[in-house]
């Protein structure tokens, strides 16, 4: 369950890629609430299957029937008393079904992940947000199929106060029932971003940060050209 990051982000030069071929990588995309990070992954998807990219686009909590039954509890409002380590390890288990159902097989059957949110966002949330120890998060991380880190993560980045306006935004205009997250203040959220920003400067080579601001398809061009420039091999441009 090795997968070498190195080779996938930086290919020989002047690797080709024939349309059609696939390329195994996992790519996970963060950001805090409203930094449209889910509207981009989906964008990706679409430009990918134009190009017929092999990939599978998933999420968490969520991917598999388990998860889904998990995101549930996750995001019910009601459930204003659940503890912050039962959070972490309802997140832990719904990621513990995703990753043995869907992204290891998919990822050894070659193909691209594209992931909508992940580890980082444990760190981010239970850990900055929640205020878990480092240490508890980074034990379950290397519980057996928990240990695999992504190869590539784009970090999409916003003023916490624009993003939050912009989920509230989404959420009256769907009538979802979602929202646990967004009952948190704006406290709450900044040091979610400041713990994603923390994480971002411990990796700066997986971890690339996509400027958030700006209308959708402004920010899609700067995803295209930023795979553009990390796996030039998938033709992808703005
Ligand atoms: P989406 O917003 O991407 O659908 O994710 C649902 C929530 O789950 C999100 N809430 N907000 N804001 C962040 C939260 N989350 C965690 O707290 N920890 C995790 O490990 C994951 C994957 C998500």
């Amino acid at each position: 369950m090795c997968y070498d990051a190195a080779r996938l982000i930086a290919p020989p030069a002047g690797a080709g890629h024939p349309e059609g071929e696939s390329l195994r990588a996992f790519i996970t995309f963060e950001g805090i609430e409203g930094s449209g990070k889910t509207t981009q992954i989906q964008l990706l998807s679409e430009r990918m299957d134009q190009r017929g990219i092999d990939h599978v686009l998933t999420r968490e909590p969520g991917g598999t029937e388990v998860g889904n039954e998990i995101r549930r509890i996750l995001l019910n409002p009601a459930h204003r008393d659940l503890t912050p380590l039962a959070e972490l390890l309802l997140y832990q288990a719904a990621r513990a079904q995703h990753l043995a159902r869907v992204i290891v097989p998919a990822l050894s059957e070659g193909k691209i992940v594209l992931c909508d949110r992940y580890k980082d966002a444990t760190r981010a949330y239970q850990g900055r947000g929640r205020d878990l120890p480092p240490d508890l998060l980074e034990r379950l991380n290397t519980l057996d199929i928990l240990a695999l880190e992504p190869d590539l993560t784009l970090l999409f980045d916003l003023d916490p106060a624009l993003a939050l306006a912009r989920a509230r935004h989404r959420e009256k205009d769907r009538h979802r029932e979602e929202g646990r997250f967004e009952q948190e203040d704006l406290a709450f959220h900044q040091r979610v971003r400041d713990g994603y920003l923390s994480l971002a400067g411990q990796h700066p080579r997986r971890i690339r940060i996509v400027e958030a601001a700006g209308r959708a398809d402004e920010v899609h061009a700067r995803v295209l050209a930023l795979m553009g420039s990390l796996f030039p091999s998938l033709g992808l441009r703005p």
